[in-house]
C-alpha cells in the first residue's frame, strides 16, 4: 500500500472535473486501497481521487472513529437531498482551516461499490455531509468556495505563504 500525495488549495488540479469510472478492476481496487490508507493516515474522513491527482469519478469515506466504517463510491449521483445541515468543515487539501458550510442533511445516492455492482445509500448527518464535500470535490469544488472572496482569498494567501516558507527551509 501506498500513501499518496494530497494536493493543496490553490492548486489548479483541485479544479479539474473528474470523469466517470469506465472500468472497475484491480488496479482501480489498488487505487481504492492507497486512497483509504492517505485517508486514516491524514487522518480524515473522506478523501476524493481529485485529492490525489487522480481526475476520475471515485471516493472514499469512513465517519467512524474507530475505522470500522469504510464506504467507496464510484460514480456516485446524489438522487434525493432533504433538510439543512450546518457543519463545521475541514478539509485536507485546505489544511487548518475549519469553516462553517450549509449542506443538506439528508441524501440519497446511488453508485458503484468495489465490484462494479450498483448499490444505493440513504444517509444523514456528517456521512451526508462528508459525501456531498467529496461529490464537490470530483466537479473541482472546495468547501472555501462557500466563503467569501474575502476569506477565500484570506485564506489563499496564508496557505501560498506558508508554503513558501516550507519551500525555504527544504533548501
Ligand atoms: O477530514 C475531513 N473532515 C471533514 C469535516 C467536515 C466536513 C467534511 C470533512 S471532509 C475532510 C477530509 C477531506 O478533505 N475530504 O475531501
Ligand atoms: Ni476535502
Amino acid at each position: 500500500m501506498t500513501k499518496l500525495m494530497i494536493l493543496e488549495f490553490p492548486d489548479p488540479r483541485l479544479r479539474i472535473k473528474a470523469a466517470p469510472v469506465e472500468h472497475v478492476d484491480d488496479k482501480l481496487r489498488r487505487l481504492i486501497d492507497d486512497m483509504f490508507e492517505t485517508m486514516y493516515e491524514a487522518p480524515g474522513i473522506g478523501l476524493a481521487a481529485t485529492q490525489v491527482d487522480v481526475h476520475q469519478r471515485l471516493l472514499v469515506t469512513d465517519v467512524s472513529s474507530d475505522r470500522s466504517a469504510p464506504h467507496v463510491l464510484i460514480n456516485p449521483i446524489i438522487l434525493e437531498k432533504d433538510g439543512v445541515a450546518v457543519t463545521e468543515e475541514g478539509c485536507l487539501s485546505v489544511p487548518g482551516y475549519y469553516e462553517e458550510v450549509e449542506r443538506a442533511n439528508h441524501i440519497r445516492v446511488s453508485f458503484l461499490d468495489r465490484d462494479g455492482e450498483s448499490s444505493e445509500l440513504d444517509v444523514e448527518g456528517l456521512l451526508a455531509v462528508c459525501i456531498q464535500h467529496e461529490i464537490d470535490h470530483l466537479d473541482g469544488k472546495l468547501f472555501v468556495d462557500y466563503l467569501s472572496e474575502a476569506k477565500r482569498g484570506r485564506i489563499r494567501k496564508k496557505l501560498e505563504k506558508e508554503r513558501r516558507h516550507q519551500a525555504s527551509a527544504a533548501l
